[in-house]
């Protein structure tokens, strides 16, 4: 798929081959007419012949349309107009050699990109990636042994940090060797949380992700998307796109003065980055019940970050890689108490956000609630039922893995 050509003088160059872009590149082009993007097509046809200028223009012009409303209002088709121009941006930064920014351009079209160019996309990367190791030197293979997290862990210092009431009631259960049918009959049927112990010892994750070096190899030059701020519900919480070298760093330097901690939440990396997906296994609880795997998410972040209480519509195993997390769940069936938004966008989250600092006179009831609560430690998977409310905060540098599955339409759920 990647080539070296001869450029103009005759010394070799750097080429990736974009095949879905070759074959679609004329009906995109007239579809984007139609909508109006007459500038883009014009500087789309000239990127075509290699005038990065015109390329990177297409680049801003397709990035103003994704940020012209509400981001499931942008048109499918200026998502892969944006695609189409990274990728061209992307094979004259590749031509020169230049690695690391190829990355990065290819990065921000899987992430802000549409479908349509995701092939093209992917095996760019995997080219320019694999011509990156090559020339990198050895000084530059990290080696600081940095594991992020250690043995020490101070839990009278953490329970000061806890919601009030935490751990002093209902503790999830925790299993060993939960057969299948156990698991189906006494879990997923009955809407029950559980804690799976001693499953995940096989996944290479287990060994590798706590080693910063690993982290950095695989992916220190990619980009990725981030949350930084106490959480999403406040005022000063924002999303940047950063490279995950650079994310590292932050978790090191206690990044939590910049405002808020930095966290990479809820985000398909394993469908960005194929060596991280290679270190982990779908579990075979998803697939109880004969519903669909509906998405993979990394949850990667320093002590301190916190998902505020809301609920999913899906199966959930939440799965501990690295680290320790606070968890709390209320029932489904505590909706109403528990205050949700009435917004569409935030309907699955309580008013109740901060469970540390729960509004006494708004929310009188919410300390009496009933719920089930558990630190989740490395290597246990955790199992939210649809609609459970759940809270969360890390206690550690925390590299989590979430799998959401849908109901079967089997499933003989109560
Ligand atoms: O780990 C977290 O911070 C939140 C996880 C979560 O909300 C989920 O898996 O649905």
């Amino acid at each position: 798929m990647s080539s070296t050509t001869a450029s103009g003088d005759g010394t070799p160059s750097l080429h990736f081959d974009t095949p879905t872009l070759d074959r679609e590149l004329a009906a995109l082009l007239h579809s984007i007419s139609e909508h109006g993007g007459y500038a883009y097509v014009s500087m789309a046809a000239l990127a075509a012949g290699g005038d990065i200028r015109a390329a990177e223009a297409a680049c801003e012009m397709a990035w103003e349309q994704l940020h012209s409303g509400p981001w499931h209002s942008v048109l499918p088709v200026w998502r892969d107009a944006y695609s189409m121009a990274c990728l061209h941006v992307a094979r004259h930064h590749y031509g020169n050699g230049e690695f690391r920014e190829a990355l990065r351009v290819l990065d921000l079209g899987i992430i802000m990109g549409g479908t349509l160019l995701r092939k093209d996309l992917d095996s760019a990367v995997a080219k320019v990636s694999e011509q990156a190791r090559r020339t990198v030197r050895v000084s530059e293979l990290g080696d600081s042994g940095h594991r992020f997290v250690d043995r020490d862990f101070n839990m009278a210092e953490v329970l000061q940090l806890l919601p009030i009431k935490s751990l002093s009631s209902t503790l999830v259960v925790k299993k060993s060797a939960l057969s299948l049918d156990k698991f189906l009959k006494d879990h997923y049927l009955s809407r029950s949380p559980v804690i799976i112990r001693d499953c995940m010892a096989h996944w290479p994750a287990s060994s590798k992700w706590n080693d910063e070096d690993y982290l950095l190899r695989v992916a220190g030059d990619r980009t990725v998307p981030v949350e930084v701020g106490k959480n999403y519900l406040c005022a000063e919480w924002k999303q940047e796109l950063i490279t995950f070298s650079e994310f590292i760093q932050r978790i090191k330097s206690g990044a939590c003065s910049l405002g808020g901690p930095t966290y990479l939440a809820q985000h398909p990396l394993f469908e960005q980055i194929n060596e991280l997906r290679k270190d982990i296994f779908i579990p075979d609880y998803c697939f109880a019940g004969g519903g669909e795997l509906r998405s993979l998410n990394a949850w990667f972040g320093p002590a301190g970050t916190v998902t505020p209480l809301h609920h999913d519509p899906h199966h959930n195993i939440l799965a501990q890689v690295v680290g320790k997390k606070y968890i709390r769940l209320y029932s489904s069936s505590l909706s109403e108490e528990l205050s949700p938004h009435s917004g569409t966008m935030l309907s699955n989250s309580s008013q109740v956000v901060d469970l540390d600092d729960v509004d006494e006179r708004k929310f009188p009831k919410v300390q009496e609630l009933e719920f089930v609560d558990c630190i989740l430690e490395e290597g246990e998977m955790l199992y939210i039922p649809p609609k459970w409310w759940h809270y969360v905060r890390s206690l550690t540098t925390s590299f989590s893995v979430s799998f959401w599955w849908s109901e079967g339409d089997n499933s003989d759920a109560s």
